[in-house]
């Protein structure tokens, strides 16, 4: 019998995401497919697969006869019913970021450390952080050939990082400045975009301008963004003294974030060698030929599965670094494609 899969929040951006990969599959190993939301969305009719099915109210029977339970919801609603999830038999595969850094709860990018799905004491697999996960199957492949040492790191995040909400203000606030003579004295864009509210999800205007700030207040100034970006990279490299430092910021892009990677190995590393290993990888598309304007723009890579890099320099003042620019769809890679991609690792556990 083929193992029964069922999505939880199923009908939000990247529940939706990950059903469009599901229906794009050629072929999937699921006997039975079950979409999961909240009471809101409950009884709506989905297209997957070619059929309608109907949305299943979220409670513990809803995973009756569940082998694995992706969950695309809040960090709140995956501590609740992750663990429900995972005793009613289960396997919890979890994009929100309430369990990633539990010891006991690995945390899985396929390319890089797919073994780690197997080891799952809680019943459940953690994915990253759309921002860690945009340059790891880059940073694993280079690892694996030349010994990461450090990584300084300054993303480039779009406004779907901050999910629905955070596309409608974007999209409102380029409606609320366009056509307008703005961005030549302080303070007009924001007030531009002042009769909007203040109920944004990004802390000053992001229309014709950039943020340097992603989630919530840390110790010493730290964004709890950064701190995901080390301490995740970390844990899926499996380098607990990875010397990490990120700066993140958010910029006016719908959907695709990007990242200036400043990459130290335990080696001197050649462009052509980097270039080399990176065109190898089977997920990751080398765009490096700057002669010809030839590197990734997320306009460019958004809706695509694949990372995209390019950009690749021997730092001039830093011995045994590389620096480089990549792009990765946050709602696909960063989010639903791995989510899924690690059910498919294990999928095969529960056939019989
Ligand atoms: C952003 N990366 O762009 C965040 C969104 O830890 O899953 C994802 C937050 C997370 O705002």
């Amino acid at each position: 019998m083929a193992p029964v899969l069922a999505i939880v929040g199923a009908t939000g951006a990247v529940g939706t995401t990950m059903i469009d990969i599901i229906n794009a599959r050629e072929t999937v190993p699921w006997a039975e497919i079950r979409p999961i939301a909240s009471a809101r969305s409950a009884g709506k009719v989905l297209q997957i697969r070619g059929a309608g099915v109907e949305v299943q109210v979220l409670s513990p029977e809803a995973f009756d006869g569940v082998d694995i339970a992706l969950f695309d919801v809040p960090d709140e609603v995956s501590a609740e019913w992750a663990p429900i999830a995972a005793a009613r038999g289960a396997v919890a595969v979890d994009n929100s970021g309430a369990f990633r850094m539990d010891p006991d709860v690995p945390l899985v990018v396929p390319e890089v450390n797919a073994d780690k799905a197997a080891d799952r004491p809680k019943g459940i697999i953690a994915n990253p952080n759309c921002t860690t996960l945009s340059m790891m199957a880059a940073m694993g492949a280079l690892h694996r050939e030349f010994g990461l040492e450090a990584l300084v790191v300054a993303s480039y995040q779009a406004a779907s990082g901050a999910g629905q909400a955070g596309v409608d203000r974007l999209q409102a606030e380029l409606s609320a400045v366009a056509g307008k003579d703005l961005g030549a004295v302080s303070g007009d864009v924001a007030a531009a975009v002042a009769p909007l509210g203040d109920d944004s999800p990004f802390p000053a205007p992001l229309a014709l301008n950039v943020v340097p700030w992603a989630g919530s207040l840390k110790d010493d100034g730290w964004s709890s963004e950064e701190l995901k970006v080390r301490n995740e990279s970390r844990k899926i490299l499996g380098l607990p003294d990875l010397k990490v430092s990120a700066t993140c910021v958010r910029v006016p892009v719908v959907t695709t974030h990007s990242l200036a990677v400043h990459a130290t190995f335990a080696q001197e590393v050649s462009v052509e060698a980097a270039q080399k290993v990176i065109a190898a990888q089977p997920t990751i598309e080398l765009d490096d030929d700057p002669a010809a304007g030839v590197w990734p723009t997320p306009a460019a890579v958004v809706g695509k599965d694949a990372t995209h890099v390019g950009r690749i320099r021997q730092a001039l003042d830093f011995p045994n670094t590389l620096d480089l620019f990549l792009c990765g769809d946050n709602l696909r890679k960063g989010a639903a494609l791995n989510t899924y991609e690690i059910a498919e690792t294990i999928a095969g556990e529960f056939a019989s």
